[in-house]
């Protein structure tokens, strides 16, 4: 099966990059992809329908217990074992990680499935960028892709359209006090706990984001200079614990950028991973990242982790417009309601908030953004004013926030003015062609 559809234009990035990905697999991983079938091409994505996410019913206690009791158990929560999921009845993952497109690949295994009675859901990280099963919703067919996060904390939800997200009580504190907060129309409403019956991990039901979209285009980006807690730097220092996994994460983007003594462990320790990740994205410059992109052809990719400079970015962007530019608009007015929200919101005053990320997600028609992830948002102490925006020093809790949100602004608006520029007719006259440009990008700053 072709990956892409046979035309005469050129592959796009995003294309070249899925292209790779897949040929890599096929090297790699053999028979594994094999037995999850071929993967759909874009065309047969093209062909899906909405993404279910949140409903958003009260399922606390008792009457949740009652219906995660239908449910059938499946596998494991821990994120670093196999992928957990709430099943159906259906040949389909529905965590939400799946639903936010963060993923990787999972694939359904016959033999284990039978083995363990569970769904034998299994995880193959990092081979291709969409899933090779669909999931039927409202009788739409759909690709299961996702974008970010730990793998396995999320559910599908209890009913169709809900998502259960696994219960952190620093993140359950925050969507409490959010819930109180002018921000709320900005965040994921949140139901409410749901437990399960037999003693399972409690979760956090929070609202579907995309319920209302048709094939949308699914952005995550990671907002902030920094993206480990104060704490988590001061327990390495007293505590160092080498990580093999980012060590191998390291290499694989630069062999060279381990110190010899890295090498030698063949380990680095989480800050030292994490300082280096904001360093070689945008993070550190920005105050934001790109961690995965979902289009509305079924298509995504998690490959921004060298994804740093504007021009790198706006191209991002750009294919994760997927033609829809009319959305723009929106997009900037959304950031800038969101900026001025943040102004006024007790919670953003009280809080400092790192690897919080802002959830970007238009169809053809209609676009929004919403702050997800507030798993390591933390209260500050009382005494503690932070403005969001001054460069972080060990101690003062500066998360750079706003420098994230302040040229998320400006990149959308220079791509704004740009495609306004593309859009007016040519003249033969260059110089007054220019001088328009300007004042056209200067007035979409207004
Ligand atoms: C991960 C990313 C996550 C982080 C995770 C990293 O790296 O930085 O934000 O989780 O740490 O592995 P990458 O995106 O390069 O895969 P937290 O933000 O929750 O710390 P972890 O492996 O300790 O979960």
């Amino acid at each position: 099966m072709a990956l892409f559809p046979s035309s005469s234009r050129p592959r796009t990035l995003m294309e070249q990059l899925l292209a790779r990905k897949i040929e890599a697999a096929a090297t790699a991983a053999g028979g594994a992809s094999s037995s999850a079938g071929s993967p759909p091409s874009p065309g047969e994505a093209s062909g899906s329908g909405q993404i279910p996410m949140i409903a958003g019913m009260p399922m606390v206690g008792a009457s949740g217990a009652s219906i995660l009791s239908r449910l059938r158990r499946t596998d494991s929560l821990d994120s670093t074992s196999s992928l957990g999921s709430l099943a159906f009845g259906e040949d389909v993952c529905r965590c939400d990680d799946c639903l936010l497109g963060i993923v990787d690949l999972y694939v359904i295994s016959a033999s284990e499935a039978a083995k363990k009675k569970s769904s034998g859901w299994r995880k193959i990280r990092n081979i291709v960028q969409w899933t090779p099963f669909f999931q039927t919703y409202k009788k739409q067919r759909y690709p299961w892709v996702q974008l970010a996060g730990h793998q396995g904390n999320f559910k599908a939800g209890p009913e169709p359209g809900t998502v259960l997200k696994k219960l952190c009580p620093k993140e359950e504190e925050c969507f409490q006090i959010l819930m109180q907060d002018l921000l709320r129309p900005y965040v994921p409403v949140f139901k409410g706990q749901v437990t399960s019956e037999d003693g399972d991990p409690v979760y956090l039901q929070l609202q579907d984001l995309l319920s209302d979209y048709v094939q949308p285009c699914v952005m995550d980006c990671k907002v902030g200079v920094r993206t480990y807690l104060e704490e988590e730097l001061s327990k390495a220092k007293e505590k160092p614990k080498l990580r093999k996994d980012m060590y191998d994460k390291m290499i694989q983007i630069d062999a060279q950028a381990p110190t010899l003594e890295e090498h030698a462990a063949k380990a680095v320790t989480k800050p030292r991973y994490m300082v280096w990740r904001e360093t070689i994205s945008s993070t550190a410059t920005l105050g934001f990242r790109i961690e995965g992109i979902k289009k509305s052809d079924g298509t995504s990719s998690k490959d921004f982790k060298t994804t740093k400079s504007r021009e790198q970015i706006k191209l991002a962007f750009m294919e994760f417009l997927s033609g829809h530019t009319q959305i723009l608009p929106r997009y900037i007015q959304r950031l800038r309601a969101i900026r001025a929200t943040l102004a006024v919101s007790e919670f953003f005053q009280t809080h400092e908030v790192i690897g919080s990320s802002l959830l970007f997600v238009h169809d053809h028609s209609h676009a929004s953004i919403w702050l997800i992830d507030f798993a390591k948002t933390m209260a500050l102490p009382p005494e503690l004013h932070i403005d969001h925006y001054s460069a972080w020093k060990v101690g003062n809790h500066e998360d750079g926030y706003l420098i994230g949100i302040n040229n998320l602004i400006d990149i959308f608006v220079e791509l704004q003015a740009a495609l306004e520029k593309d859009a007016e007719p040519s003249t033969n006259d260059d110089s007054a062609a220019g001088e328009d440009g300007a004042a056209g990008g200067a007035a979409a700053e207004e």
